[in-house]
């Protein structure tokens, strides 16, 4: 028997007959297939954005990679573009200097968000995706099995290195009968997310099957997969079939087509139903993505702001569907309506149809193809807005505003709150005629960037502004882990929350400086805090951690002393964030626990206490224990005892060149 066929002997048959199952088993380098179990897989494909990939490729430097190992890997600059002033353009040339030197292609400023980019061009079915972006699965509707993760786990696989993750449960999401006219893809993943909310997914992935899969588009199935992020699934992905043979042909790839569904007789450890005849138009009302409720529960709210774009809605089909909506009508005086193309491709053929005409006439703003808006570039609501967005997450203070209300819907839901000031169900704005998709998009490749050869690649010198600092590496763990509670937080707090983007972005690569705003939202006087008492830990509830990739999170409060965050639950990229960066995860055995522990207590932890698992928490003010756990691999426990992954991998590096 080889290898390989050792290695699927104990795999979970049912697993094996699903689409995810068959990628998982495809690529499985180590580790058995059964759910909950931790396995390696092989990666054929990577992308970054500028904003988790300065600090990605400051990480491949200290892992001493010298070029891609990877079938194809991407270097996208798409969220923050601005260049207020040098930060961000230094950024920018750091990233080509680094594409130019590891082999990626680079798709430059204005070329597109990173996910529809990678749909058009380069995602295709039966391959790993990893991204160090959360809504890498966007690639799910092609039939690629897309993650997210840190950056660091990004230049690892770029370094060929196989990607270690728990082996998810399947959620099967059977699709029956059609969407009816105004009701998009997008109130699909609503009706998900209404299902599932914002942790429903965690630990699972989501697999679309049944009579309706056939009748959306591969755009439409990205939308869906796009957003399954915001359940906390591990990935979402769509069967490859005749309709992904379309989309291929679309754009000129047939070739690299193949047919990838699951077995007749699959069986998913659950299964959720969508009707999609019956689906009325959905909304996630502020501000949470899993807040879902029909447009008509909210309608006749009055809306200031409506953004179009973003990687859930920024496809051809989506920016048509505008402009059909818009022809010949006005945006209301009072509503500020912008559109992003979610690439260069897509706004090239709007010019080329004479979509783009429409949209202009109609009043709206058509801003560059990048997240713009989504990630707070640009475009805050005023004070007390209401902005309803085609986006996929509406956390509160995420526009840059802390006040505003954000909605998230279809483009159908915002064209018609655009045009009646109102927030308004589609349906009420007349039946929209069947819009003929185009036979080919013309794929524009004038901002993307080939790497040079691997001989030429040595002579390339990496080009570092002074705004990129280079990562800090943490010291062991001492034996004793003692400090106070820095912060006490709820449920639910999102990396937005712990380390805000919008007008920091452009110090992504300088943590020193970037450090200075952690958990800033919630707690502006955090950083002085943490300061003084030289680091500490961090009390939070469930979920802690949702919604982005962005390591950050957890490598500026790294960077400040964060010892451990003790939680009721973690999303999961940001738990691997954590372990990277040399913070010890641990959540309370009992949850009650959690109302035991306050703001400034001092706490203690015996660090070799890890390996058993058997673990107190020693509440030195209160004089009290309590018991918490870990869900650690060995591997990690090590990595956490060594500083973190990054500080292990390069310690073992130079032990082995020296
Ligand atoms: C987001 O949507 O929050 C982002 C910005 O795309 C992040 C990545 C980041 O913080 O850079 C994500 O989703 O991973
Ligand atoms: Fe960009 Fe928004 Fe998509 Fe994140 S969610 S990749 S910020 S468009």
């Amino acid at each position: 028997m080889d290898d390989k066929k050792k290695i699927l002997r104990d795999a979970d048959p049912k697993l094996m007959k699903t689409v995810i199952g068959k990628i998982l088993a495809q690529h499985l380098v180590k580790g058995v297939l059964k759910p909950g179990n931790e396995i390696e897989i092989s990666i054929d494909q990577t992308l970054t954005q500028d904003a988790t990939g300065t600090v990605a490729y400051l990480e491949a430097e200290v892992l001493g990679i010298s070029r891609a190992k990877t079938e194809l890997s991407v270097s996208y600059i798409d969220h923050n573009t601005l260049k207020m002033d040098h930060k961000n353009a230094d950024d920018h040339v750091y990233l080509q200097s680094a594409a130019a030197k590891y082999g990626l292609i680079l798709s430059k400023a204005g070329n597109g968000i990173c996910h529809q980019v990678h749909l058009e061009c380069y995602a295709r079915p039966g391959k790993t995706l990893l991204g160090s972006d959360s809504h890498t699965p966007t690639a799910g509707g092609i039939g690629c099995l897309g993650i997210g993760a840190g950056g660091l786990d990004v230049a690892l696989a770029i370094g060929g290195e196989p990607f270690s993750l728990k082996t998810p449960k399947i959620i099967g999401v059977k699709l029956t009968g059609r969407l009816k006219p105004m009701v998009a893809a997008k109130d699909v993943i609503l009706a998900v997310l209404q299902i599932l909310g914002v942790k429903g997914g965690v630990g699972k992935a989501l697999e679309y099957f049944g009579p309706g899969v056939k009748t959306l588009t591969v755009p439409e199935r990205a939308t869906i997969t796009n957003m399954g992020a915001e359940t906390g699934a591990t990935t979402s992905v769509f069967p490859s079939d005749e309709v992904t043979l379309d989309f291929l042909r679309c754009v000129d790839r047939e070739e690299q087509w193949v047919r990838l569904e699951a077995d007749d007789d699959t069986e998913y450890d659950e299964v959720i139903e969508i009707n999609l005849s019956r689906l009325v138009p959905l909304i996630a009302k502020p501000h949470s993505p899993g807040d879902v409720a029909p447009v008509s529960d909210v309608a006749g709210t009055k809306v200031d702001q409506v953004c179009i774009g973003s990687c859930t809605n920024s496809s051809f089909k989506d920016l048509m569907t505008a402009a059909y909506m818009l022809k010949g009508k006005r945006v209301k005086p009072d509503v500020s309506l912008t559109i992003s193309p979610g690439s260069m491709s897509v706004y090239y053929d709007l010019a080329e149809h004479g979509y783009l005409a429409d949209l202009i006439a109609a009043g709206a703003r058509i801003l560059e193809c990048t997240c713009g808006p989504c990630i707070g570039q640009g475009q805050a609501p005023r004070s007390g807005a209401v902005s309803v967005r085609t986006f996929n997450r509406n956390f509160r203070g995420r526009s840059g505003t802390a006040d505003a209300l954000v909605y998230l819907s279809s483009v159908e839901t915002a064209v018609s709150c655009a045009l009646t000031g109102v927030i308004t169900d589609p349906r009420y704005m007349g039946e929209l005629r069947e819009i003929p998709l185009p036979q080919k998009l013309r794929l524009q490749t004038a901002l993307v960037i080939e790497p040079p050869d691997q001989e030429e690649a040595k002579e390339v010198e990496l080009i570092r502004g002074p705004n990129i600092k280079p990562i800090e590496l943490r010291g062991e763990l001492p034996e004793k882990v003692k400090g106070s509670v820095l912060i006490k937080l709820e449920d639910n707090i999102s990396t937005d929350i712990i380390m805000p983007a919008g007008i920091y972005l452009a110090l992504r690569s300088n943590v020193p400086e970037y450090a200075k705003h952690v958990f800033e939202p919630a707690d502006p006087e955090f950083y002085k805090r943490a300061k003084a008492r030289n680091g500490g830990f961090v009390i939070a509830g469930d979920n802690y951690g949702q919604g982005s990739s962005r390591e950050h999170a957890a490598l500026c409060p790294s960077y400040l002393g964060v010892k451990a965050v003790i939680a009721k639950s973690f999303a999961r990229i940001h738990l691997a964030n954590l372990i990277n960066f040399g913070i010890i995860p641990l959540t309370f055995k009992n949850e009650e626990d959690y109302d035991r522990v306050d703001p400034g207590d001092e706490l203690q932890l015996d660090s070799a206490a890890l390996d058993s698992n058997d673990l107190m928490i020693i509440n030195l003010t209160k004089g009290i224990e309590i018991p918490v756990q870990h869900n650690m691999t060995p591997s990690e426990i090590m990595r956490i005892k060594a500083g973190g992954s990054l500080a292990y991998i390069s310690k073992n590096n130079t032990a082995k060149q020296g």
